[in-house]
């Protein structure tokens, strides 16, 4: 192979990572006291094809985090009452909110009034006035790489599926919102069968590519607003958003049946694995944690009555 030339291949890097990051649409929270401000940054933002929240009142920070996710937010330093700061800190204070950047927008030059605010948990300190194109650069770069870096922290490294805590929150935001809407949505728990055995004969790398093999499928089957996690080694949940525990239960017995016809093929043998449903409707139980138990009670009864298949 040829040497390749460090200078020529880190152009070549820097060329892609600058191109996709001019692309990335992100959400932006603002939060300053000057509305007019905030209306400015909010329209340019916007214009660049960002999805912005502008509000004023810091008050109510928390409950727009946790109702508009914002990849990045935006904040003033000094706002009446309250300060920036003390925003970033409650802020950081909740962990949900540990990797949001935070990054400050202010006239504020005094550079030691700048370190302390940034002591707070901020990321980054953007001094007003800013031109609307640095603006919409510095949320495009910024937006690029808090995306990238939460993909890390919620994702499972083997099947690019949701983790254990993120896919848990997911069914709790679903069973609040079939709670406040009336909907109809389903939680279901996945556990491949007798899979101690597949390490056993085959090792655990052909288990690895077994585990991989749903996780695949159940993202080409599922829709693109469902939501797929890996709760444990060879164990899975889904939340399946507006669908009935009837349509659950027959897309995911497409998937038992699509998975138990693969085969897997290792050192000249080939084998076939199985895998077992429990599902619940999301909006019949207390708590989130309450249907995740009663899909999980349901894929018991499954795996007693003989796997293969979905149990409600
Ligand atoms: P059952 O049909 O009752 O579910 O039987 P089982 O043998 O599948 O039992 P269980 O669900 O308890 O299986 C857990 C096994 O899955 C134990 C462990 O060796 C295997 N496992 C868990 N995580 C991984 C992983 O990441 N890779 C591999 N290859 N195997 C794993
Ligand atoms: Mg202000
Ligand atoms: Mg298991
Ligand atoms: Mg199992």
């Amino acid at each position: 192979t040829e040497p390749v030339d460090a200078t020529i291949l880190a152009d070549n890097i820097e060329r892609l990572v600058t191109e996709r990051s001019r692309t990335v649409s992100g959400k932006i929270l603002i939060l300053d006291d000057d509305e007019d401000l905030a209306g400015h940054y909010q329209a340019v933002l916007e214009g660049a094809g960002f999805v912005v929240r502008a509000i004023s009142n810091p008050e109510t920070v928390l409950s727009e985090l946790s109702e508009f996710s914002p990849d990045i937010m935006l904040l003033d330093v000094r706002m009446g009452a309250y300060s920036g700061p003390t925003v970033a800190k409650l802020v950081r204070f909740d962990p949900e909110w540990v990797s949001l950047p935070i990054i400050y927008l202010s006239s504020e030059q005094d550079k030691q009034v700048q370190l302390e605010a940034m002591a707070k948990g901020a990321d980054e300190f953007l001094t007003k006035p800013v031109s609307d194109s640095y603006l919409v650069r510095a949320a495009q770069i910024r937006c690029y790489r808090a995306r990238q870096l939460n993909e890390l922290l919620i994702r499972d490294s083997l099947t690019g599926l949701l983790k254990h805590s993120f896919i848990k929150h997911e069914v709790d935001k679903e069973h609040a919102r079939c709670r406040r809407q009336s909907r109809s949505s389903v939680v279901a728990m996945l556990d491949l069968d007798h899979f101690k055995k597949v390490n056993d004969q085959h090792g655990h790398r052909v288990g690895d590519i077994v585990i991989k093999a749903l996780a695949n499928l159940l993202r080409q089957r599922l829709r693109s607003t469902d939501m797929i996690g890996r709760y444990g080694g060879e164990e899975f949940a889904v939340v399946l958003p507006e669908c009935t525990v009837q349509e659950g239960q027959s897309v995911l017995a497409q998937v038992c049946k699509t998975f138990s016809d693969l085969s897997f093929h290792n050192d000249g043998v080939s084998l076939s694995v199985t895998l077992s449903v429990g599902i619940a409707a999301l909006g019949s139980f207390e708590s989130g944690s309450d249907a995740l138990n009663a899909a999980d009670q349901a894929l018991y009864e499954r795996k007693k009555a003989g796997r293969n298949g979905v149990t409600i």
